[in-house]
Protein backbone atom coordinates (compact mmCIF):
# COMPACT_ATOMS: atom_id res chain seq x y z
CA UNK A 1 0.00 0.00 0.00
CA UNK A 2 2.90 2.12 0.91
CA UNK A 3 4.41 1.81 -2.42
CA UNK A 4 0.95 3.18 -3.97
CA UNK A 5 1.17 6.41 -2.61
CA UNK A 6 3.54 8.52 -4.51
CA UNK A 7 4.08 11.23 -2.04
CA UNK A 8 4.65 8.83 0.53
CA UNK A 9 7.54 6.65 -1.80
CA UNK A 10 9.14 10.57 -2.85
CA UNK A 11 9.40 11.42 1.01
CA UNK A 12 11.35 7.93 2.05
CA UNK A 13 13.11 8.10 -0.45
CA UNK A 14 14.54 11.66 0.20
CA UNK A 15 13.39 13.42 -2.65
CA UNK A 16 11.23 16.84 -2.84
CA UNK A 17 7.84 17.05 -3.59
CA UNK A 18 5.76 19.78 -5.31
CA UNK A 19 1.79 19.74 -5.25
CA UNK A 20 -1.11 22.01 -5.86
CA UNK A 21 -4.43 23.42 -3.87
CA UNK A 22 -7.64 22.40 -4.83
CA UNK A 23 -10.01 24.40 -3.65
CA UNK A 24 -12.60 24.35 -6.45
CA UNK A 25 -14.99 21.61 -6.15
CA UNK A 26 -15.54 18.96 -9.34
CA UNK A 27 -13.72 15.80 -10.69
CA UNK A 28 -12.46 17.65 -13.74
CA UNK A 29 -10.71 20.32 -11.44
CA UNK A 30 -8.83 17.36 -9.64
CA UNK A 31 -8.15 15.89 -12.63
CA UNK A 32 -7.08 19.05 -14.51
CA UNK A 33 -4.03 19.53 -11.37
CA UNK A 34 -3.36 16.22 -10.99
CA UNK A 35 -2.06 15.91 -14.47
CA UNK A 36 -0.20 19.50 -14.49
CA UNK A 37 2.73 17.26 -12.71
CA UNK A 38 1.82 17.50 -9.17
CA UNK A 39 2.94 14.62 -6.60
CA UNK A 40 0.13 15.31 -4.82
CA UNK A 41 -3.01 17.37 -4.72
CA UNK A 42 -4.16 18.83 -1.31
CA UNK A 43 -8.04 19.30 -1.72
CA UNK A 44 -8.52 21.99 0.78
CA UNK A 45 -11.63 21.82 3.34
CA UNK A 46 -10.44 24.43 5.46
CA UNK A 47 -10.83 27.12 3.11
CA UNK A 48 -11.53 25.85 -0.15
CA UNK A 49 -16.02 25.33 -1.34
CA UNK A 50 -15.04 21.30 -0.61
CA UNK A 51 -17.67 19.62 1.03
CA UNK A 52 -17.79 16.32 1.68
CA UNK A 53 -19.36 14.81 -1.06
CA UNK A 54 -16.96 17.09 -3.58
CA UNK A 55 -14.41 15.50 -1.53
CA UNK A 56 -15.60 12.12 -2.80
CA UNK A 57 -15.13 13.28 -5.77
CA UNK A 58 -11.83 14.66 -5.77
CA UNK A 59 -10.01 12.41 -4.24
CA UNK A 60 -10.19 8.86 -6.73
CA UNK A 61 -9.71 11.35 -9.95
CA UNK A 62 -6.51 12.60 -8.55
CA UNK A 63 -5.80 9.09 -7.46
CA UNK A 64 -6.80 8.16 -11.36
CA UNK A 65 -4.17 10.27 -12.19
CA UNK A 66 -1.28 8.50 -10.51
CA UNK A 67 -0.86 11.37 -7.92
CA UNK A 68 -1.58 11.40 -4.36
CA UNK A 69 -4.43 13.18 -3.00
CA UNK A 70 -4.28 14.73 0.68
CA UNK A 71 -6.93 16.57 2.33
CA UNK A 72 -6.71 19.99 4.55
CA UNK A 73 -9.97 19.11 6.78
CA UNK A 74 -11.51 22.38 8.20
CA UNK A 75 -10.25 21.61 11.66
CA UNK A 76 -8.38 19.33 14.25
CA UNK A 77 -11.99 17.29 15.07
CA UNK A 78 -11.21 13.28 14.58
CA UNK A 79 -15.03 12.61 12.57
CA UNK A 80 -13.02 15.08 9.95
CA UNK A 81 -9.99 12.59 10.06
CA UNK A 82 -11.89 9.88 9.70
CA UNK A 83 -14.02 10.88 6.68
CA UNK A 84 -10.71 12.52 5.12
CA UNK A 85 -8.91 9.30 5.20
CA UNK A 86 -12.15 7.13 4.63
CA UNK A 87 -12.80 8.72 1.30
CA UNK A 88 -9.18 7.52 0.48
CA UNK A 89 -6.74 10.18 0.47
CA UNK A 90 -3.30 9.57 1.04
CA UNK A 91 -2.76 11.88 3.93
CA UNK A 92 -4.38 14.36 6.15
CA UNK A 93 -3.28 18.39 6.19
CA UNK A 94 -4.36 19.83 9.58
CA UNK A 95 -4.58 23.57 10.09
CA UNK A 96 -3.63 25.85 12.98
CA UNK A 97 -2.56 22.88 15.17
CA UNK A 98 -1.71 24.43 18.87
CA UNK A 99 0.47 22.15 21.14
CA UNK A 100 2.14 18.41 21.01
CA UNK A 101 -1.14 17.31 22.98
CA UNK A 102 -3.17 18.20 19.90
CA UNK A 103 -0.58 16.82 17.74
CA UNK A 104 -0.94 13.63 19.45
CA UNK A 105 -4.98 13.45 20.07
CA UNK A 106 -4.89 13.84 16.34
CA UNK A 107 -2.30 10.93 15.64
CA UNK A 108 -5.06 8.80 17.82
CA UNK A 109 -8.02 9.60 15.35
CA UNK A 110 -6.10 8.90 12.59
CA UNK A 111 -4.74 5.18 13.46
CA UNK A 112 -6.09 2.01 13.68
CA UNK A 113 -6.18 0.13 17.14
CA UNK A 114 -4.58 -1.28 18.89
CA UNK A 115 -2.16 2.65 18.32
CA UNK A 116 -5.07 4.82 17.82
CA UNK A 117 -9.01 5.28 18.02
CA UNK A 118 -9.79 5.18 14.27
CA UNK A 119 -12.95 3.50 13.24
CA UNK A 120 -12.87 0.75 10.30
CA UNK A 121 -15.34 -0.01 7.74
CA UNK A 122 -15.41 2.65 4.89
CA UNK A 123 -15.45 0.57 1.31
CA UNK A 124 -13.83 3.55 -0.50
CA UNK A 125 -10.35 3.83 1.32
CA UNK A 126 -9.21 0.27 0.15
CA UNK A 127 -11.06 1.08 -3.42
CA UNK A 128 -8.68 3.78 -3.59
CA UNK A 129 -5.81 2.49 -3.65
CA UNK A 130 -7.25 -0.96 -5.38
CA UNK A 131 -6.24 -3.77 -2.41
CA UNK A 132 -8.18 -5.37 -0.30
CA UNK A 133 -10.13 -4.06 3.28
CA UNK A 134 -7.70 -6.20 5.49
CA UNK A 135 -4.64 -4.82 3.18
CA UNK A 136 -5.74 -1.42 3.89
CA UNK A 137 -6.76 -2.02 7.92
CA UNK A 138 -3.43 -3.47 8.36
CA UNK A 139 -0.55 -1.26 6.10
CA UNK A 140 -2.70 2.07 6.65
CA UNK A 141 -1.07 3.27 10.04
CA UNK A 142 2.58 3.51 8.71
CA UNK A 143 1.09 4.09 4.52
CA UNK A 144 -0.56 7.30 5.40
CA UNK A 145 0.61 10.63 5.92
CA UNK A 146 -0.42 12.62 8.96
CA UNK A 147 0.82 16.54 7.92
CA UNK A 148 0.58 19.33 10.72
CA UNK A 149 0.65 22.83 10.24
CA UNK A 150 2.47 25.49 12.03
CA UNK A 151 1.02 28.73 12.00
CA UNK A 152 0.19 29.62 15.14
CA UNK A 153 2.28 31.14 18.07
CA UNK A 154 1.57 28.33 20.54
CA UNK A 155 2.68 25.77 17.56
CA UNK A 156 6.10 28.08 16.87
CA UNK A 157 6.78 28.14 20.52
CA UNK A 158 6.65 24.32 21.04
CA UNK A 159 7.60 23.12 17.96
CA UNK A 160 10.56 20.89 18.40
CA UNK A 161 8.07 19.12 20.95
CA UNK A 162 5.20 18.63 17.79
CA UNK A 163 7.60 17.48 15.84
CA UNK A 164 8.82 14.80 18.15
CA UNK A 165 4.93 13.44 18.41
CA UNK A 166 5.53 9.75 17.01
CA UNK A 167 3.11 9.24 13.99
CA UNK A 168 3.56 12.59 12.71
CA UNK A 169 5.26 12.75 9.46
CA UNK A 170 5.43 16.56 8.81
CA UNK A 171 5.33 19.79 9.66
CA UNK A 172 3.42 22.07 6.70
CA UNK A 173 4.31 25.65 7.41
CA UNK A 174 0.88 28.02 6.41
CA UNK A 175 3.10 31.73 5.95
CA UNK A 176 0.46 33.48 6.02
CA UNK A 177 -1.69 32.45 9.63
CA UNK A 178 1.97 32.12 10.81
CA UNK A 179 2.31 35.94 10.21
CA UNK A 180 -1.22 36.89 11.30
CA UNK A 181 -0.28 34.89 14.97
CA UNK A 182 2.80 35.93 15.42
CA UNK A 183 1.89 39.51 14.38
CA UNK A 184 3.86 39.88 11.91
CA UNK A 185 1.06 39.62 8.97
CA UNK A 186 1.82 39.43 5.21
CA UNK A 187 0.41 43.15 4.53
CA UNK A 188 0.42 44.09 1.22
CA UNK A 189 2.36 41.23 -0.03
CA UNK A 190 5.27 41.88 2.16
CA UNK A 191 6.66 39.33 4.04
CA UNK A 192 8.31 40.31 6.93
CA UNK A 193 11.78 39.86 8.69
CA UNK A 194 10.54 38.15 11.87
CA UNK A 195 8.11 35.96 9.95
CA UNK A 196 10.95 34.72 7.73
CA UNK A 197 13.46 33.87 11.03
CA UNK A 198 9.69 31.82 11.99
CA UNK A 199 10.01 29.49 9.09
CA UNK A 200 13.33 29.24 9.71
CA UNK A 201 13.03 28.29 12.97
CA UNK A 202 9.81 25.45 12.05
CA UNK A 203 12.25 24.22 8.87
CA UNK A 204 15.46 23.90 11.70
CA UNK A 205 12.96 22.13 13.85
CA UNK A 206 11.68 19.59 11.62
CA UNK A 207 15.71 19.15 10.55
CA UNK A 208 16.41 18.07 14.16
CA UNK A 209 13.25 15.81 14.41
CA UNK A 210 14.47 14.05 11.03
CA UNK A 211 10.74 15.06 10.00
CA UNK A 212 9.54 16.56 6.46
CA UNK A 213 9.21 19.80 6.17
CA UNK A 214 6.70 21.87 3.51
CA UNK A 215 5.73 25.31 2.80
CA UNK A 216 2.48 26.89 0.90
CA UNK A 217 3.62 28.97 -1.95
CA UNK A 218 1.38 30.96 -4.12
CA UNK A 219 3.64 30.50 -7.38
CA UNK A 220 6.27 28.39 -9.26
CA UNK A 221 8.98 31.07 -9.06
CA UNK A 222 8.14 31.37 -5.62
CA UNK A 223 8.15 27.27 -5.06
CA UNK A 224 11.88 27.37 -6.65
CA UNK A 225 12.74 29.51 -3.96
CA UNK A 226 11.31 27.27 -1.21
CA UNK A 227 12.72 24.52 -3.33
CA UNK A 228 16.60 25.85 -3.32
CA UNK A 229 15.99 25.96 0.59
CA UNK A 230 15.50 22.31 0.95
CA UNK A 231 11.55 22.32 1.65
CA UNK A 232 9.86 18.66 1.21
CA UNK A 233 6.58 19.49 0.29
CA UNK A 234 5.77 22.39 -1.80
CA UNK A 235 2.37 23.63 -2.48
CA UNK A 236 3.20 25.50 -5.66
CA UNK A 237 -0.38 27.14 -6.30
CA UNK A 238 -3.90 27.12 -6.14
CA UNK A 239 -6.36 26.64 -8.46
CA UNK A 240 -8.62 29.28 -8.06
CA UNK A 241 -5.94 32.33 -7.63
CA UNK A 242 -4.06 30.72 -11.00
CA UNK A 243 -7.78 30.71 -12.64
CA UNK A 244 -8.37 34.46 -11.84
CA UNK A 245 -4.72 35.44 -12.93
CA UNK A 246 -4.92 33.63 -16.16
CA UNK A 247 -8.55 35.29 -16.94
CA UNK A 248 -7.91 38.83 -15.66
CA UNK A 249 -4.36 38.50 -18.29
CA UNK A 250 -6.36 37.46 -21.10
CA UNK A 251 -8.74 40.41 -20.91
CA UNK A 252 -6.10 42.52 -20.21
CA UNK A 253 -4.79 41.44 -23.57
CA UNK A 254 -8.34 41.43 -25.32
CA UNK A 255 -9.40 45.24 -24.39
CA UNK A 256 -6.00 46.86 -24.67
CA UNK A 257 -3.28 44.99 -25.61
CA UNK A 258 -1.67 45.10 -22.02
CA UNK A 259 -1.53 41.96 -19.78
CA UNK A 260 -2.71 43.23 -16.34
CA UNK A 261 -1.04 40.90 -13.48
CA UNK A 262 -2.90 40.39 -10.04
CA UNK A 263 -0.39 40.23 -7.19
CA UNK A 264 -0.10 37.38 -5.70
CA UNK A 265 -0.85 36.74 -1.79
CA UNK A 266 2.66 37.27 -0.72
CA UNK A 267 5.98 37.06 -2.14
CA UNK A 268 9.23 36.46 -0.51
CA UNK A 269 12.82 37.96 -1.56
CA UNK A 270 15.14 34.95 -2.21
CA UNK A 271 17.48 33.87 0.71
CA UNK A 272 15.62 33.26 4.03
CA UNK A 273 18.12 33.72 6.53
CA UNK A 274 19.51 30.73 8.54
CA UNK A 275 17.91 28.41 5.72
CA UNK A 276 20.17 26.73 3.32
C1 LIG B 1 -1.56 29.75 5.39
O1 LIG B 1 -0.71 30.37 4.73
O2 LIG B 1 -2.01 30.11 6.48
C2 LIG B 1 -2.05 28.48 4.88
O3 LIG B 1 -2.65 27.73 5.62
C3 LIG B 1 -1.88 28.14 3.44
O4 LIG B 1 -3.10 27.71 2.93
MG1 LIG C 1 -3.50 28.66 7.28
Amino acid sequence: MENLSRVKVALREGRQTFGLWQMIPGANVSRCLARAGADWVCVDCEHGNMDDAAMHDAVPAIVAAGVSPLVRIAGMESWMVKRALDCGAHGIVVPLIRSAEEARALVQAAKFPPWGRRGFGSPYSPASFGISSTEYLQQANHSLLTIVQIETKEALETVDEIAAVEGIDALFIGPVDLGNNIGFPILGGVVMPELKDAIARIFAATRRARKKCGIFAVSGEQAKIFAGQGFDMISVAADFPVLEMAMQSQMGVARSGVSRETPGLYRFPSGTPGMR
